[in-house]
């Protein structure tokens, strides 16, 4: 097994670890847990452990030192209190990463600006720059994305929108780019001339609906998608990414997006693998499919017998809430403490931010992949609001994991400080615009709270995938808010990751037209 400090042994021995609270609690002490075999506990205190390691230079020793001890919580500027004495290359990168994020955390990082509570402003200037930049001439080493095109529209328009931004001037050119690129047999490639993908077409409908409008909806050739989507169903309920492709969940997740939002018939087209004399929808036996994906750790994996990854975790989960309401969807086809005690090991400390899978590193793009997975837990145990007393304050579990982590990791560890900008995965590793995209999703999503609301108005023209449009949210306020309120970004659905309004609308448009 290998060695993670706190938070990942305490997952890899599937067992809560000895500290009572989890690493993010404030209230435990160091010296009050317990010694167990394998283990040890740091003698050292956290203030100790913060100078260590930010100690290259005096200067660097001095801001950790007044960090700690007056403005960031020692957990988030300390080595975790258990730590698992077995060594290997895994245990290896996780204590380099840690280094490598602390100076930014404990203020330390003498580039960067820190408020009163060690924590930057979000450099939304040189985001916004970053992004627009994506969408020109980019440099040669692009070619290789050139499948991604499709992609690139999607998470620049929800990075830009997300930071406030006017995106209408985008609607042309994404209009003329993706129609090519869509073929006559349903679905979008990732370029011209390439075979029709479930990734790039979900791209492409995400970024249709951001721009919305008339010419955009209607250059979707919804009855080849239908065909198309029942030619990638399989007899087990699942679905391939492309025809003779790969099945997994992403394939759950993106064909229920297809089908909502173009309001599509769930009938098997006569032609599909799926097909049967008894009637089999496009759904049929997708929940069950989709719930084969639960491992023994708790989490999803892209297909059954595989890993578990918190990317499969929202796809899971943001597919089932497609297919029916949260509270009554989830706990069916999921064990959901299980699947709790997973995501909760994705979060890391001192780092703030979350893992993709057990023993592995944090990440900026899992701020949504992991960070996303919450709104929808929270909302599965939340459960509905009584339709009765709308005025009423419904009980709500609050929030499941730390928001303050996650959004400390964002904006010390993910924004670029140079004049480069946009957002990345850890301060090692270069900005790009899905990892853009994705961090500032889940800062949305941490400084946000959502509610599913049983009793709100159904859409009325059908009733068929209707779940999703059901979500309103409200700005998350903490007695102590660590980041300033111009830092607070726009809100994005959380299952279908774009505007609010934007999937109401396109789906409305297509139920207005009826059949094909
Ligand atoms: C591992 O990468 C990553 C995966 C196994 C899944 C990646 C899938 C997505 C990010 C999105 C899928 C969803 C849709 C809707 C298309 P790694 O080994 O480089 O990273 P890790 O070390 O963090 O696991
Ligand atoms: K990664
Ligand atoms: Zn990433």
């Amino acid at each position: 097994m290998q060695s993670e400090g706190a938070t990942a042994s305490a997952s890899a021995t599937s067992e809560p670890s000895s500290s009572a609270n989890g690493p993010f609690d404030r209230s435990s002490s160091g010296n009050q847990q317990t010694q167990r075999p394998g283990f040890v506990i740091q003698e050292t205190t956290a203030e100790d452990e913060a100078v260590n390691l930010a100690s290259s230079t005096l200067s660097s020793v001095m801001s950790a030192r007044t960090a700690a001890a007056t403005l960031v919580p020692d957990v988030f500027t300390s080595l975790p209190l258990i730590r698992d004495l077995l060594n290997t290359e895994s245990s290896q990168v996780q204590d380099q990463t840690i280094q490598e994020c602390l100076p930014f955390i404990s203020r330390a990082e003498a580039k960067i600006q820190y408020n009163a509570h060690g924590v930057p402003h979000l450099d939304r200037k040189r985001h916004v720059q970053f992004l627009h930049k994506n969408l020109r001439k980019l440099p040669a080493p692009y070619v290789a994305a050139d499948a991604s095109r499709p992609w690139m529209f999607y998470w620049v328009l929800s990075g830009l929108y997300a930071m406030g931004e006017d995106i209408s001037e985008y609607q042309e050119r994404l209009i003329s780019t993706v129609r090519p690129m869509q073929n006559t047999t349903g679905g979008f490639g990732g370029g011209n001339g390439q075979m029709s993908h479930l990734a790039p077409t979900y791209a492409v409908i995400l970024s249709l609906a951001i721009v919305g409008g008339k010419d955009a909806m209607d250059l979707i050739n919804r009855r080849a998608m239908w065909k198309w989507l029942g030619a990638l169903k399989q007899p087990d309920g699942g679905f391939q990414m492309s025809v003779g492709g790969e099945e997994d969940v992403r394939g759950a997740y993106i064909a229920v997006v297809i089908m909502t939002l173009l309001d599509l018939p769930l009938s098997l087209p006569r032609d599909s693998p799926a097909w049967s004399r008894e009637g089999l929808t496009l759904l049929s036996g997708l929940p069950e499919w989709v719930s084969r994906c639960q491992t023994f750790e708790g989490g999803i994996s892209g297909s059954p017998e595989k890993e578990a990854h918190g990317a499969y975790a929202f796809c899971a989960l943001a597919c089932l809430c497609i297919i029916g309401e949260p509270h009554i969807i989830i706990p069916k086809y999921l064990d959901v403490p299980l699947l709790i005690s997973w995501l909760s090991a994705r979060q890391y400390a001192p780092e703030g931010g979350f893992s993709g899978r057990t023993n592995k590193l944090v990440d900026g793009c899992y701020s949504h992949w992991v960070g996303g997975c919450w709104p929808l837990i929270e909302a599965c145990l939340d459960g509905t609001n009584p339709s009765e007393s709308p005025s009423t304050p419904k009980l709500s579990v609050g929030s499941l994991y730390s928001r303050e982590g996650l959004i400390r990791y964002i904006l010390c560890c993910c924004q670029d400080q140079s004049k480069r900008g946009g957002l990345r995965d850890k301060p090692s590793h270069a900005s790009d615009s899905y990892h853009t995209c994705y961090v500032l999703a889940g800062l949305s999503s941490a400084q946000h709270k959502w509610h599913y609301n049983a009793s709100a108005t159904k859409m009325e023209s059908s009733g068929t995938l209707s779940s999703p449009y059901q979500w309103t949210s409200e700005i998350w306020v903490e007695d102590s808010q660590i980041y300033d309120e111009e830092d607070r970004v726009r809100t994005l659905h959380p299952v279908f990751v774009i505007p609010e309004g934007a999937a109401e609308e396109m789906r409305a448009y297509f139920s207005s037209k009826g059949g094909f």
